[in-house]
Parts: C-alpha cells; sequence; structure tokens
C-alpha cells in the first residue's frame, strides 16, 4: 500500500503518480465533474467559506483536517483503507481462498453493476439536497448539509476510481453516464427510487440523513466484505465519513422532535400556531422516507442477490464476527407472501433470500434511533409514540410492492389504502407547510423555532461558532 499523496491534483494512497495513464484519465473527468459540482451542487454558496472536514490520511486517528474551505476547492481524493495482511475470501462459494486484486473476467458484469448502482447514489444525494442551504435552521446545520454534501462528492470519486482503474473504456462511459443522469429527472433519472424523490425541507432531510444514509451504511458494510479487495477496502474507508451523515440525521430528528413535543405542549396540542412541526407530520415523514429506504434493499426474493453472496462479490454485515456458515449453501429462510389474496409464511433458499437479511439488520438498527426518540418524547410527558411502519407498508419494490398494506402490515383494500395515504404518509399539504415555515437562520449560534439546539458543537468548536462565513 503507497502512502497518502497529497501534492497531485487528485489527493490519493493508490500511487496514482505510478500510473500515469489512469492519472491523466482520471484529471480528464476532474472538470467535468466539477462542472457537475457547479451545476447541480449546492445552489447559492460556492464562494462562501465552509467549515469543513477534510480526509487526508487514513489512520483512524487523524484521518481529518478541520479548515474553512470553499467548496468547489475542496480536495476530493482517492482513499483506500490500508491492507496490512494478505486476505482471504470471507464467503460464498471462494470461501477461504485469496481475495482478488483484479475482476476475476466472469464476474466483470456484475461487479461493474454494483459499483455502478452504488456511485449512481452518491450524486443524486448531492442533487436532492440542492436548495436546503438556502432554508437552513442554523449555520451549525448549513455546514453540517455541505459537509454531507462535498462527501458525498468524494463517495462518486472512490467508485469513479474503480470503474477507471479496473474497467477500461466501459468504465469510461460509466462514469460519464453518472453525472448525465439526474434525480428525479423524466427522461434519465437516478437508478434506485428514493434517490428520484423531491427532499424540499430539512424534516425529509433529516429523514433521508437517517434512513437514506443508513442504507448506505448497510450496503457499503456488505461491500467492505467483497472478495474483491479494492472494492472492499474503498467502501470500508467511505464508512467512516458515513458515520457523521447518521449522526445528522439520527440527531437532527431528536432535535426536531424534542422541539415539537415543546411546541405541542405550549399551545395545547396545535404546535401549527407557533411555527412548529405537529408530531402526527413527523410520523409521517418517518413513514415516508423509512419506506422508500427499505425499497433500497431490492428484493425479498432475488436470484441477483444469491449470486452476488455465492459469487464472493457482497456479502452480509459484519459477515466474519456476526455468522458461523459463510458459505449458507442450504439454508432456509421464512419470507411472508402473500398467495392468493393471503398472507402466508413461505420458506425460501436462504441466499436467495439475503436481501432480507440485511433489511433485516437494518431495521433492527432504525428501531435502536426510534427507542432513543421516544426516550425523548416521554420526557415531555405527552403521551405520545413514534414507530416504525412494517416492512410491507408502502413499498415500491419486491413482493409487497403490488399489495396494499396499512402500516401495521395488514392486507387491506385498495379503497382503505387510497382513503389513509394523507394521514399515513407525508403529502403535498405538509410539503407545503414544512416549505413555509423554514426560513434561513443565520444568527451564529441561532437556530429556527421548530428545532431545538444541538447538545455541542462540532469537532470542539461552540455552537456560537461561525460554521458558514456568509
Ligand atoms: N429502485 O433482484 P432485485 C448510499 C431493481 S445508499 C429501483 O430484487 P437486487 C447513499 C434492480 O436493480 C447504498 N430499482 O435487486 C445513501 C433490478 O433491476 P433489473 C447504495 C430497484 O439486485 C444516501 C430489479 O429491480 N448502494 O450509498 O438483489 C446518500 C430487481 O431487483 C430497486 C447499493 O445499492 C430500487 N430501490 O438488489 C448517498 C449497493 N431495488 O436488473 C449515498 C449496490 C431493486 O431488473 N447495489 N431494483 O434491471 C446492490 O447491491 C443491488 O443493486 C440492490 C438491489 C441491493 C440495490
Ligand atoms: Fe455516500
Ligand atoms: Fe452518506
Amino acid at each position: 500500500m503507497s502512502s497518502v499523496d497529497r501534492t497531485g491534483k487528485i489527493p490519493n494512497n493508490v500511487d496514482l503518480a505510478g500510473d500515469k495513464r489512469l492519472q491523466r484519465a482520471l484529471e480528464h473527468w476532474l472538470p467535468l465533474y466539477m462542472e457537475w459540482w457547479n451545476d447541480m451542487g449546492p445552489a447559492g454558496f460556492q464562494t462562501k467559506d465552509i467549515y469543513l472536514r477534510t480526509a487526508v490520511s487514513v489512520e483512524a486517528g487523524g484521518w481529518a483536517n478541520f479548515d474553512y474551505v470553499k467548496m468547489p476547492e475542496y480536495r476530493w481524493g482517492i482513499f483506500l483503507t490500508p491492507n496490512d495482511s494478505v486476505s482471504s475470501i470471507g464467503f460464498g462459494d471462494h470461501y477461504g481462498k485469496p481475495t482478488w486484486q483484479e475482476i476475476p473476467g466472469e464476474y466483470r458484469g456484475n461487479l461493474r453493476r454494483i459499483i455502478v448502482t452504488q456511485a449512481d447514489t452518491e450524486p443524486a444525494s448531492v442533487e436532492q439536497q440542492r436548495f436546503l442551504g438556502t432554508i437552513a435552521p442554523s449555520l451549525y446545520d448549513m455546514r453540517n448539509l455541505f459537509q454531507i454534501n462535498v462527501e458525498e462528492g468524494r463517495h462518486l470519486w472512490a467508485m469513479v476510481y474503480l470503474l477507471f482503474r479496473f474497467f477500461g473504456k466501459d468504465g469510461r462511459d460509466e462514469a460519464e453516464e453518472l453525472l448525465s443522469r439526474r434525480s428525479g429527472d423524466e427522461d434519465k433519472p437516478r437508478i434506485l427510487n428514493a434517490f428520484n424523490e423531491a427532499c424540499d425541507h430539512w424534516l425529509s432531510f433529516f429523514c433521508f440523513t437517517h434512513f437514506t444514509d443508513r442504507d448506505g451504511k448497510f450496503q457499503l458494510a456488505s461491500l467492505a466484505e467483497s472478495g474483491f479487495e479494492p472494492l472492499a477496502r474503498t467502501c470500508d474507508f467511505m464508512l467512516t465519513e458515513e458515520a457523521h451523515h447518521l449522526f445528522v440525521g439520527e440527531t437532527g430528528l431528536d432535535r426536531i422532535i424534542k422541539r415539537s413535543a415543546e411546541l405541542t405542549r405550549e399551545t395545547d396540542g396545535d404546535p401549527m400556531r407557533a411555527g412548529g412541526i405537529p408530531l402526527d407530520m413527523i410520523q409521517r415523514a418517518i413513514n415516508y422516507w423509512f419506506t422508500y429506504s427499505l425499497d433500497l434493499f431490492g428484493g425479498e426474493i432475488s436470484s441477483n442477490a444469491a449470486n452476488f453472496f455465492g459469487e464472493g462479490l457482497k456479502g452480509r454485515f459484519k459477515e466474519k464476527s456476526r455468522y458461523e456458515d459463510h458459505v449458507m449453501k442450504d439454508g432456509i429462510k421464512v419470507v411472508p407472501q402473500v398467495i392468493s389474496g393471503r398472507l402466508v409464511e413461505d420458506e425460501v433458499p436462504y441466499r436467495n433470500a439475503i436481501n432480507e437479511v440485511l433489511r433485516d439488520e437494518y431495521i433492527d438498527d432504525c428501531q435502536r434511533a426510534l427507542r432513543k426518540w421516544n426516550r425523548t418524547l416521554e420526557k415531555s410527558g405527552l403521551g405520545i409514540q413514534l414507530s416504525l411502519p412494517s416492512r410491507r407498508f408502502h413499498r415500491h419494490q419486491g413482493i409487497y410492492a403490488d399489495h396494499p398494506f396499512d402500516p401495521e402490515g395488514n392486507l387491506i383494500t385498495k379503497e382503505a389504502l387510497e382513503a389513509n395515504t394523507s394521514r399515513w404518509l407525508l403529502n403535498n399539504a405538509d410539503n407545503d407547510y414544512l416549505v413555509s415555515i423554514m426560513n434561513q437562520v443565520i444568527e451564529p449560534g441561532k437556530m429556527a423555532n421548530w428545532i431545538a439546539a444541538p447538545s455541542r458543537g462540532i469537532n470542539g468548536q461552540d455552537l456560537e461558532f461561525e460554521y458558514v462565513r456568509l
């Protein structure tokens, strides 16, 4: 593993200087990326100094440097977690054999597809969040938004490096396509559904970073197990940045919930009178983003996923420590299915149900965060609790997508679903209201009225710190 080179146009620890063709190819892509960033990145703040962290090393303790940076001058680099020893493939049909440093020819198609799908989500999220800076509830939050945006940009670099390094002309074509699709575009949408949904205000932003970035955590962790070592080490390093995105989402929602509970009490149950966010609206936002994020795990029964596992390309979450049998050739998993209009428990070959195994882990993690929010609510004494809807509710992918379910997961009629949709899911009136109460707050240390202050600042700085110089 080579050391970190910070002198070139593209900071990296993959010895770009030692591979001139690759270096030139990536340097050629850089202005295309900048064009995309200037067109589709955060609107209105490109010339401002933002207090940002930049990945500068891969050492666990000191990988990040904090300083004021203008976003277009951010140093998007390529960093892989170092490999200090020879590794072996941790699961699937090649279990125990040495990991691959180059792409095995027969898996080229599947690896390309996985890498492109992962890559596509990164710029998509930046596009979705493009206008949120203009309605940020504080400088602290505005800074966190931009931090996430530049790091999603770096995640795109991480994947594009793999495309250029290992996929030749196909990889270069894919890298261009990644800059030409657009979130929500009718003709050239992003690949996965959640990344085409509008994220027009900060309740959706916090739900997105909590629920949708959390899909990123679980997908990246599964890819960090990959037998294709460059992919594994790239994803492993991306996870260090991901933790902050999840922190922003989880604590952002907690702060909204805390403030909403206060305003609900102060207004005898009508927080909208005080410009606050009603708790039932928060529940609808949770229902909406949690279920779109469940779709991101793919179908409950998937031969793609079975192949990815068998081929050693994509493992399970914490494959080594959480599982004993790493081959799972004959296991089964019970998956409830709709058969003749009724929900019936069905046995599915384990590998075919592996998307569902990862979704289980994800749901557990979401439940953990929910319990924390509910403790915040308990302290308010309102007697209201939030919940996660069933994994069958409001799905657009997989075996439940074509059937109407209520948030408890019961099969209902289409009419009953239609009659209740606006009660169960974030709706146009909610979105209009949420946009209407969100005005930019730029006095250092001040918060918009609809959200509580965070418990501390960033990198040991005070809350009053000038996180963005406007
Ligand atoms: N929307 O066999 P199936 C992140 C397609 S987030 C639209 O069930 P599979 C981030 C599927 O492509 C992490 N289409 O699915 C977060 C297939 O299409 P074809 C992103 C979907 O392959 C926030 C068909 O339906 N990383 O990093 O087992 C901010 C049948 O699919 C969807 C990854 O996703 C959907 N939701 O699993 C920034 C990791 N779901 O072949 C960043 C890489 C499925 O019929 N991706 N389809 O045309 C994968 O591992 C897999 O592709 C999936 C799907 C888990 C996504
Ligand atoms: Fe990312
Ligand atoms: Fe993220």
